[in-house]
């Protein structure tokens, strides 16, 4: 399994629609299997294509609580609560970032299996909102587009004093990270 590079805020990939995954095939595997190794290397619970340089409609979670990683091919939100919670989010996209975001509490998704055949998954809490903000990043949206102007501001001001440790918009994760990484699949 690879490593990834993950593409930053200003990187326009972040801002594209994604292509529906015709027909899952072994390439589509291999990108979900690294998908899965760089999200835990850089410590998320969830990680979409875009934010690794692909435009394939495909995202990956895995929330503690949540039940076992789940890899999702052409993910749809099929019904939304009406209830809400604020909470806060961050994004492997944009580093050191952080901001509350309202979302609805729970949310029922259809999608593909790495296999291809059809799931369900009905989801509430945090395992809710972070497959909100996967299913997002495919549609080129980011958790600091919900944000009021002065709050969208001051996160923007925030990433602008660390964006320069991230050129070319690339957050190459460390040696370290990815030997932690490695360490922690050995166990
Ligand atoms: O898509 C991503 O950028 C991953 C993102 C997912 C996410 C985090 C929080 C709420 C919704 C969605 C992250 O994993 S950022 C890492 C992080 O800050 C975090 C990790 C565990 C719990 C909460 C936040
Ligand atoms: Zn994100």
């Amino acid at each position: 399994m690879s490593i990834l590079d993950i593409r930053v805020l200003g990187d326009p990939i972040l801002r594209e629609e994604t292509k529906p995954v015709r027909e899952i095939t072994d390439a589509h595997r291999t990108l979900i299997d690294d998908m899965f190794a760089t999200m835990h290397a850089a410590h998320g619970i969830g990680l979409a294509a875009p934010q690794v340089g692909r435009i394939e409609r495909i995202a990956v979670v895995d929330v503690e609580g949540g039940g076992q990683p789940i890899a999702l091919v052409n993910p749809e939100i099929v019904s939304f609560s009406s209830d809400t919670d604020k909470s806060e989010e961050g994004c492997l996209s944009i580093p050191d970032v952080f901001a509350d975001v309202e979302r609805p509490t729970r949310v029922v998704v259809r999608a593909l299996d790495r296999h291809g055949q059809p799931i369900e998954i009905e989801a509430s809490d945090l395992l809710a909102r972070c497959l909100q903000h996967e299913i997002d990043h495919l549609h080129g949206k980011l958790f600091i587009d919900y944000l009021s102007v002065l709050k969208r501001r001051s996160a923007l001001a925030k990433w602008a004093k660390t964006k320069d440790r991230y050129p070319a918009y690339v957050r190459r994760l460390t040696d370290e990270e990815v030997a932690e990484h490695h360490r922690d699949e050995e166990l």
